[in-house]
């Protein structure tokens, strides 16, 4: 297996060892619930869209289980997609950040999003979600994500 411009060697182990670790009985195959649980080992976000599609498709195909080809590759794509949002996020959050300390006030805020100060508060209250008064990267992937999904 090869890398991508995305994915580590590591990305790749995981997927195979949590598809071993998932098919309990070792048929070589997950059903729909399993394939549940192995996103939530992988520590993936499981969009639903993804997961809709991909239930859709085994519909299709009237079965009901993934093989590990098929495993392998709806977490790549999962993987990678996250990947790219990631680095997406955290452009946007660099671009904020103007003083880069890794917080983003409500004056950069407003700055960055050229918004009057009052509605930048709003912003930073809606994400601080340990008050301290500034947003972190996690903060804010995490409104930004909570706003998408
Ligand atoms: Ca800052
Ligand atoms: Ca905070």
């Amino acid at each position: 297996m090869a890398e991508t411009e995305y994915l580590t060697a590591d990305d790749l182990k995981r997927i195979k060892t949590t598809f071993r670790d998932i098919d309990g009985n070792g048929d070589g195959r997950l059903s729909k619930h399993e394939l549940k649980r192995a996103c939530k080992t992988m520590g993936v976000r499981v969009n639903t869209e993804h997961m809709a599609t991909m239930m859709k498709k085994m519909d299709e195909c009237g079965k009901d289980f993934l093989t590990f080809k098929e495993f392998d590759s709806f977490m790549r794509d999962l993987l990678e997609a996250q990947a790219v949002e990631d680095q997406y996020l955290k452009n946007v959050f660099a671009s904020m950040d103007e003083n880069g300390d890794g917080y983003a006030t409500s004056e950069e805020i407003a700055k960055a999003l050229n918004i009057p100060p009052e509605t930048a508060l709003e912003l930073l209250r809606d994400a601080d979600k340990n008050g301290d008064g500034k947003v972190s990267y996690k903060e804010f992937a995490e409104l930004y994500r909570n706003k998408v999904e």
